[in-house]
């Protein structure tokens, strides 16, 4: 067997495994074969998942047969900034009509590209705004890149815009579980195993989320990792990309989550926490970006309770405090607001409490949980 053909066959292996477990397309390796190679027909048309048993195929020929819209557009860059196109296409809501639904219908949707990238859309966004299949964009055919079709959200950030679109997943709605646990990244890390990681001109150094995810028990997780960063944006991500990435400890943009082969528009800089099922994963620094300084004596942090009130904590009678070597300190609830979570010269994460005894104050903070 020749070499070429030994890949061949570990690509559609790998195609099959994934068809297989219905999870949203991997992104081919690059130095592989042609992602058109590996989904064929794909290329001609997308794939909607998750509305039926079976799933529909739609050709972009019967999508340029529905009713067309052109329309000017705005797209909404990260930095704020907008940018107007004229495009052509179709409306989503009319391609869901044809097989009797509607856009209101749908809880979320995973739009999934040929090139690896891939985003959901949130509710907000699903409900109020016409999601547009265009074939065209200022009057003649789409960028390469982005053929055949992309996804024009009017108004909305340029990040939901999918060019190269090969499948619609339409989701189940989930109940957003409350956090009932939280783990800061910066004491966690320590424990951990670091890897170089090339950043631009720099080396850094990343954990694998797979490690910073065995830190809890998996009974409650859930196939979603929500993530927000300390300048607002939030997203969700499919637990099956998330723990195959890295979050990067050190460096520009750090906490960061990313991955070498991870198109740049899904990687999340500057996260202030992540979360899946109940679990969070905070980052003290950001978290300190975040919230007002609060003093007591000579240490200066940021207050337990707004810090929880941040990542929309589950209440309870009494919440745990647990250093990384074990000590464990239970606050009743009434107390927690003589809380205190701050840095030492050392470096350490520490939390204390104003006016109770000594003994209540932990040292290098793991984790805060409800009781
Ligand atoms: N297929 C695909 N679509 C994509 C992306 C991508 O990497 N691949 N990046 C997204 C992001 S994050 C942005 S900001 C815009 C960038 O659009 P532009 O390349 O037209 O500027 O496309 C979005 N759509
Ligand atoms: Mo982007």
């Amino acid at each position: 067997m020749t070499k070429e053909m030994k890949k061949r066959i570990l690509v559609l292996f790998i195609a099959a495994i994934f068809l297989l477990v219905g999870c949203s397309a991997p992104e081919v390796p690059a130095n592989v074969d042609s992602p058109e190679e590996v989904s064929g027909n794909l290329e001609e048309g997308i794939v909607i998942k998750g509305l039926e048993a079976k799933e529909i195929l739609l050709s972009v020929e019967e999508i340029r047969e529905i009713e067309s819209v052109s329309k000017e557009v705005t797209s909404i860059n990260s930095s704020g900034e907008k940018n107007t196109f004229q495009v052509t296409g179709a409306l989503l809501e009319k391609v869901l009509q044809r097989h009797g639904y509607s856009q209101r219908d749908l809880m979320r949707v995973r739009f999934v590209a040929g090139d690896g990238y891939s985003i959901e859309v949130p509710k907000e966004i699903i409900d109020t705004r016409d999601i547009i299949l265009a074939y065209e964009m200022n009057g003649g055919p789409l960028e390469p890149k982005n053929q055949p079709l992309r996804v024009i959200i009017p108004d909305e950030r340029a990040m939901y815009w999918v060019g190269n679109l090969t499948t619609i997943e339409v989701l189940e709605g989930i109940e957003k579980s409350q956090i009932n646990k939280v783990l800061l990244l910066e004491t966690l890390s320590k424990a951990l195993d670091a890897e170089d990681y090339d950043y631009y001109d720099s080396v850094d150094q990343a954990i694998k989320t797979k490690d910073l995810l065995q830190q809890v028990e998996t009974e409650n997780t859930s196939e979603t990792v929500y993530l927000k960063a300390a300048d607002g944006l939030e997203k969700n991500e499919a637990l099956s990309i998330f723990e195959e990435a890295y979050i990067k400890i050190t460096g520009v943009d750090a906490p960061a989550f990313l991955a070498p082969d991870m198109p740049k528009g899904m990687q999340v800089k500057g996260i202030l926490y992540f979360a899946n099922g109940s679990t969070g994963w905070l980052s003290y620094e950001k978290a300190r970006e975040c919230h007002e300084t609060l003093n007591f004596g000579d240490k200066e942090g940021i207050s337990i309770v707004s810090l929880l009130k941040t990542l929309d904590f589950m209440e309870g009678e009494s919440y745990i405090f647990t250093a990384s070597d074990g000590y464990m300190v239970e606050i009743s609830s009434g107390d927690l607001e003589k809380g205190l979570l701050y840095k030492d010269e050392e470096g350490r994460i520490n939390v204390y409490f104003d006016g109770l005894p000594k003994n209540t104050s932990v040292r290098d903070v793991l984790s805060i949980e409800v009781k």
